[in-house]
């Protein structure tokens, strides 16, 4: 028998379709905060503290309270209904880390790109690696900071230089309803990507 406390580790039986989707974004932009929120299962995590030997390095301005970071990968598990469930492979962000992201987006389905509107530069060198997978597809999540300055849509697709049939969605990763909504949006777009495909194979 399982216990009330162990039940939720367990999926349903009715589980068909296990689905793999990479979280990726430049430092910071709180990918494992978001890998967290949403995540059924207690998080796996690979946090390290930050010392100032990356100072200069790694760029934090507007995280006065982030002192640690992920060296290898976020885990987390979600059953969207009862027969999809998601597992996130968070990557870690530092970009002497970046070579670990083609091993963990081996297999995945989709990829949620987080971007910190506030260091928005950081975002292009991400994209840019990203072409590398050019049939992985992808969506980006704009995670609201206090200080995050609104930008408009048409003027975000332009600066990250989107495809039309990107989406782009608001979030705050904090939130488990509104990083969920980011995760909905990125499969419902692998699966049209996917069909897409398909019918032009
Ligand atoms: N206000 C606000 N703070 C956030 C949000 N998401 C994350 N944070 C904070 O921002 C900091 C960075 O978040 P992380 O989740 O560690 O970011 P990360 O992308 O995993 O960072 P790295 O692994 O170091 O690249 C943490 O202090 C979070 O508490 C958000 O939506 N709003
Ligand atoms: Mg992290």
């Amino acid at each position: 028998m399982v216990s009330e406390a162990c039940a939720d580790r367990y999926l349903p039986e009715t589980v068909q379709q296990p689905v793999k989707i990479l979280v990726v974004g430049a430092l910071g932009v709180g990918k494992t905060t978001l890998v967290g929120s949403v995540s059924e299962i207690r998080p796996l995590r690979t946090e390290e503290t930050m010392t100032e030997a990356g100072a200069g390095v790694d760029r934090l301005a507007g995280l006065p309270d982030k002192n640690t970071t992920t060296v290898a990968m976020d885990f987390g598990r979600v059953t969207l209904n009862d027969r999809v469930v998601l597992y996130l492979f968070g990557a870690p962000g530092q970009r002497r880390f970046w070579n670990m992201w083609e091993g963990l987006a081996e297999g995945a389905v989709g990829v949620l790109v987080l971007v910190d509107t506030r260091r928005l530069e950081d975002s292009f060198e991400v994209l840019d690696q990203l072409e590398l997978r050019a049939d992985t597809p992808f969506a980006v999540a704009v995670n609201h900071f206090p200080d995050t300055h609104p930008h408009g849509e048409e003027e975000l697709r332009r600066a990250l230089d989107l495809l039309p049939t990107t989406p782009v969605v608001d979030c705050d990763a904090r939130d488990r309803t509104s990083s969920l909504d980011a995760l909905i949006a990125l499969v419902e777009h692998a699966t049209e990507d996917l069909a897409a495909r398909e019918a032009a194979s």
